[in-house]
């Protein structure tokens, strides 16, 4: 099994980016070849500040050694140190519909909330994101639920090569969390926790301390049943639903074992005591390893140096059987 994920060097990593991409990340080093990636060209197709985006991708970078993740048994690599992502993604922009990428909802909730310019760089994500995956010929692509539609766009893409070029590429299968797939906003529950999109006192952040996260989900919307039942629900119990799939992730156990774990509960007071309670039991330690990393840079630049030479050497063997058979560069 090779597993590769991407992740935005937005820095602020929230609880949904936690439970629903990175657990899953360093879960992925025991059970095969990991190889994980900070996507900082996917970061510059919004407006940003050049010197904030370094900072910042450092900072994630961080967090994600903070977690778990182990430079000596997984591949850990900034996107723009490996050239393979940006000529993949040309080339396979030609098999690529133009309708397909103008269905895809990211680009429409994100272009509408850009002030200045919507780039055509934000349009053609998704084919950067199908040549990050497939340029390693992954199998296995752990995401949240939001990335659904740009598996499902790699996946015709990378079977159109195939079908036009012979088989060459590795049609990959996204996998998500059967636990917390998509974590919802605290205050706004309807809506998915998110960087751009969300409330700041509905997203707990990875960094954030005891007291806070425990003031963010002690405030949780959640509704007025009378009595309050602790116990999943359509949209009209979306709060109480979100913060039972938070307890569920945070101890790592079903959302059916956190509903009877809370049969003598009082009210929602207590559900929201138990979930604030798991949270900052996982973050904490996060939080203080990434204190100790994060002044370090130049040992976070050694670590994604090593894993850009081993990316380049994967990426490349790709690369030089994408060019053969799709006749372009010099044979050989
Ligand atoms: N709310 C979520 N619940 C579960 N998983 C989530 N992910 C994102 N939000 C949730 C998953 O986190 C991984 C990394 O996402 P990213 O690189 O896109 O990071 P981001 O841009 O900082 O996160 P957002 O919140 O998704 O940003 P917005 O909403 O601003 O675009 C992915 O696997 C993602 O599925």
């Amino acid at each position: 099994m090779r597993i590769f994920s991407g992740i935005q060097p937005t820095g602020r990593k929230h609880l949904g980016n936690y439970i629903g991409a990175i657990q899953h990340y360093v879960a992925g080093q025991d059970r095969g070849e990991g190889i994980y990636c900070v996507v900082d060209l996917h970061a510059t197709t919004v407006a940003y500040d050049p010197a904030d985006l370094r900072a910042r991708l450092y900072d994630t970078l961080a967090i994600l050694v903070a977690s778990g993740l182990d430079p000596d048994r997984c591949v850990l690599f900034r996107q723009s140190d490996v050239q393979e992502h940006p000529e993949l993604a040309w080339l396979l922009a030609s098999v690529t519909a133009w309708g397909d990428l103008n269905r895809m909802h990211q680009f429409k909730e994100k272009s509408g909330a850009q002030r200045d310019l919507v780039s055509a760089g934000l349009f053609t994500y998704p084919v950067l994101m199908a040549a990050d995956v497939l340029a390693y010929r992954a199998t296995h692509v752990p995401v949240g639920d939001d990335q659904r539609q740009h598996i499902e766009l790699m996946r015709d893409i990378a079977e159109r090569f195939n079908a036009r070029f012979g088989e060459t590429l590795v049609v990959p299968e996204g996998t998500y969390p059967t636990v917390g797939a998509r974590i919802m906003d605290l205050q706004e529950p309807t809506r998915k926790m998110s960087t751009t999109g969300g409330t700041p006192e509905g997203t707990v952040y990875v960094l954030d301390d005891a007291r806070t996260i425990t003031k963010k989900i002690k405030r949780a919307v959640t509704d007025s049943d009378d009595p309050p039942t602790i116990r999943r629900g359509g949209p009209e119990k979306a709060g109480v639903t979100n913060l039972l799939e938070i307890l569920a992730a945070a101890r790592g156990t079903t959302v059916d074992e956190a509903e009877a774990s809370l049969a003598g509960a009082r009210g929602y007071g207590d559900l929201k005591a138990a979930a604030a309670e798991a949270v900052v039991a996982l973050l904490t330690p996060v939080r203080e390893r990434y204190e100790e990393l994060r002044g370090d840079e130049d040992a976070l630049e050694a670590i994604l140096e090593t894993g850009a030479g081993k990316a380049r050497a994967l990426a490349s063997a790709t690369l030089a059987d994408v060019r053969r058979v799709m006749g372009v560069a010099r044979p050989g």
